[in-house]
């Protein structure tokens, strides 16, 4: 995510910051490539000589030049800047639970509607108390987009309203009847696609819209798809008048421009980004925090979140109640892992950590690899040597190591940090610490 720009802005602020004193020139300079680093991440031609404009105004003034820092000025300036763009306030979401809320997503083909609907209604489910979603199949064009919605549904124990008619409007007037039987406070309406924006589809949308009166209209586009996206977010804007933008499969956007335009464009805001296949990877949108991703400052916010969400708070306190009575075993130790895992791929995370850049993140050694291979190898062993790693002797290493697939060397590294982690454990014998449910290394 944003990993292009990342670096480029890395390279063009190193720069500045070495320079002692800053002159019309230098910024002149640092213009010209902020420009064309933004232009390289698909940012809208506009927006990027607005938001040129505007820093190169703040950067000549005065209290730049003269300013000590004045390298760190400037990046404080593309700061702020990236915040305004994105928009400066946060989007929350908001029910009400004595009624039926109402959320429908719309979009091209592809985009991710159907996926995104079924991590909205788990979201919602999990963030607020007493809200029961129900999920609504209404794109009636190919029946497997119901299956899809449907199993989807199936998985999160979510129910879904599907009835055999062609007619969007009908089926969404039972939707609403049946979820007040039902006692379904949450409805997501999940739409069909198509590869263009046409009118046939609009006036379905629109007649959906008039059906159900929606608290949320989303609009949900590829990232990868740049400013076709922004483009056609406009479009819809203008015949749908939709609430904000979700953004999906960010983790395979390197670029970005997407993101930075859409707000400036359509003058509604990114809500939500998609980050993965997976029901769990669905973010909140802050413009600041991805302002301090993509200026390499970390998101460390986002990645207590994730981590909230992931662990078991009651399985974290377990552990920390082990950990203080020096009774962290390997078992343990696996079900720790799983628990990271569950956040998602490690350099996805490690991204998020402040000074992480790429260039950072090629030094950094705990990979998904390596996970893997620690965990077979703490797979291989029998209960008790998990409990008791003492036991584990010359002989039993060979066979754990043919067991897993790996050296003994590599059992015995892995035996040794485990030691290094327990001898470190006594050290941070701290509940609060273990609460965030990270490991101490
Ligand atoms: N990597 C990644 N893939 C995603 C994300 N969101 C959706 N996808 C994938 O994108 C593909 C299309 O997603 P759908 O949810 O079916 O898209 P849709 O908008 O409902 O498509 P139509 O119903 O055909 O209009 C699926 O393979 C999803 O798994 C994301 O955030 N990251
Ligand atoms: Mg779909």
């Amino acid at each position: 995510m944003f990993n292009s720009l990342q670096e480029r802005f890395d390279g063009i602020f190193r720069k500045l910051k070495g320079k002692g004193k800053l002159n019309d020139d230098n910024i002149k300079e640092a213009m010209r490539e902020i420009r064309r680093a933004l232009l390289e991440a698909d940012v809208n031609f506009k927006i990027v000589k607005n938001f040129v404009d505007q820093v190169s105004e703040k950067a000549v003034g005065q209290e730049v030049m003269k300013s000590l820092t004045p390298g760190h000025q400037v990046v404080k300036i593309v700061h702020e800047q990236l915040i305004q763009l994105m928009g400066s306030q946060n989007f929350k979401l908001n029910f009400n639970d004595n009624r039926t809320n109402k959320i429908m997503m719309v979009g091209l083909q592809g985009s991710g509607k159907t996926t995104t609907s079924a991590k909205l209604a788990s979201l919602g489910r999990k963030k607020f108390k007493n809200i029961s979603p129900m999920l609504v199949a209404c794109d009636v064009y190919r029946p497997a987009a119901i299956e899809q919605l449907t199993v989807l549904g199936k998985q999160l124990d979510i129910p879904t309203f599907t009835i055999n008619t062609k007619n969007v409007v009908k089926i969404a007037k039972k939707a609403l009847k049946e979820a007040e039987s039902e006692n379904k406070n949450l409805l997501i309406f999940d739409t069909a696609g198509r590869l263009h924006i046409d009118q046939v589809l609009m006036k379905e949308l629109r007649d959906l819209k008039q059906t159900i009166q929606p608290d949320y209209i989303f609009f949900v586009a590829d990232a990868m798809t740049g400013q076709d996206a922004v483009n056609v977010a406009r479009e819809f804007n203008d015949q749908l008048e939709f609430d904000g933008v979700i953004l999906t499969k960010m983790d395979s956007d390197a670029r970005g421009g997407a993101a930075l335009s859409i707000k400036a464009v359509t003058g509604k805001p990114v809500v939500f980004l998609g980050a993965g296949e997976k029901i769990s990877d669905l973010e909140e949108f802050h413009p600041k925090r991805m302002a301090d991703r993509i200026l390499g400052m970390g998101d460390v916010l986002t990645l207590i979140e994730k981590a909230e969400t992931a662990i078991d708070e009651e399985e974290a306190l377990k552990l920390a109640e082990k950990m203080k009575k020096n009774q962290f075993n390997l078992t343990d130790f696996l079900n720790q892992l799983a628990q990271i895992k569950k956040m998602g791929p490690l350099d996805q995370l490690m991204g998020m950590l402040p000074g992480m850049n790429n260039n950072a993140m090629k030094n950094v050694k705990v990979d998904d690899k390596e996970m893997a291979r620690i965990e077979a190898i703490i797979l291989s062993m029998t209960p008790r040597e998990r409990d008791k790693p003492a036991l584990i002797n010359g002989k039993r290493r060979l066979r754990i190591a043919q067991g897993s697939g790996s050296s003994v060397q590599q059992v015995n590294r892995l035996l040794k940090q485990f030691e290094q982690m327990k001898i470190m454990m006594k050290k941070f014998n701290n509940p609060k610490f273990m609460k965030s449910g990270m490991l101490p290394f």
